[in-house]
């Protein structure tokens, strides 16, 4: 559970880090899975513009047991419970492989202005969690998140119009900050990059300007991330949803599993 400390930190700069989460044995177990998930080819995995390389893939969880039982671990739901104040499910989950010396740019931009106009989620009662798989430093493309941003309500961006679904998910946003609104959400609070050794957790409010520069180093920054969104934040109908990999319309709450079910017994999946 979180202390009232973090759950403050969290409240008042829109992120907190959690150090030490996940243990060696559970990241192998985690990390041994990758291999498998980045090499189904599919409509829920994207490759990088210049490399083509795998960027991320989506929706695993629906198919993969060891991720299916990350996201129902009590140590993710119960603070993301906490926070949002309600039983979750998990609106969105994906793993951002950013490869060394391939991974891409993350541009300027809010997950919930993407909730709200692409899948209707009606508010932004809905955050994520960042496992970090590898050790993330400043020259592997750490997240750069703006603290205290999640109160200013959705941003103007730059919107690209021309844009399907897979442009939410490229390295060119279909909604990115330009320099001005940048600036000016960047004044006074300055922007941070939260790093920490494989197995912390990075927790972000769904308004949190957040995005990431290339990996520069020789490196991977692989993270899994998890969105849970309040069931009671349930999702309006869209002319043209995106599909369920990508936005979720199962607004069950989650049933959590034992904390210990990563590694135990080799069958991780209980719920
Ligand atoms: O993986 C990253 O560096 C950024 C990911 C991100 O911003 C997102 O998936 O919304």
């Amino acid at each position: 559970m979180l202390t009232g400390e973090q759950i403050q930190l969290f409240e008042q700069d829109g992120y907190i880090l959690l150090p030490e989460v996940f243990d060696e044995a559970e990241l192998d177990k985690l990390r041994g899975e990758l291999p498998e998930v980045f090499g189904e080819a599919g409509p829920h995995r994207v490759v990088e513009a210049e490399s083509g390389v795998v960027r991320g893939v989506h929706g695993v969880h629906e198919t993969n047991p060891v991720f299916g039982a990350l996201v129902r671990l009590p140590r993710l739901v119960e603070p993301a419970r906490r926070l949002l104040g309600d039983d979750v499910y998990v609106h969105q989950f994906k793993i951002n492989a950013k490869l060394a010396l391939v991974g891409e740019v993350w541009e300027w931009h809010q997950d919930y202005r993407f909730w709200r106009d692409e899948d209707g989620m009606p508010s932004p009662r809905a955050l994520s969690a960042a496992i970090f798989l590898d050790r993330v430093d400043e020259f592997n493309g750490p997240l750069m998140v703006v603290p205290g941003s999640h109160e200013d309500g959705v941003h103007e961006t730059t919107v690209r119009d021309d844009a399907g679904w897979a442009e939410t998910l490229a390295a060119k946003l279909k909604y990115s900050l330009n320099v001005e609104a940048l600036a000016h959400a960047t004044s006074g609070r300055g922007i941070v990059a939260p790093k920490g050794e494989a197995g912390s957790v990075l927790l972000f409010h769904s308004n949190l300007l957040h995005g990431s520069t290339p990996n520069m180093s020789p490196s991977n920054r692989t993270i899994a991330l998890v969105s849970y969104n309040s069931v009671e934040n349930r999702l309006n109908e869209v002319p043209d949803p995106r599909p369920e990999f990508i936005a979720s319309r199962k607004f069950v709450p989650l049933m959590t599993i034992d904390d210990e079910a990563l590694v135990a017994n080799g069958s991780p999946v209980s719920a």
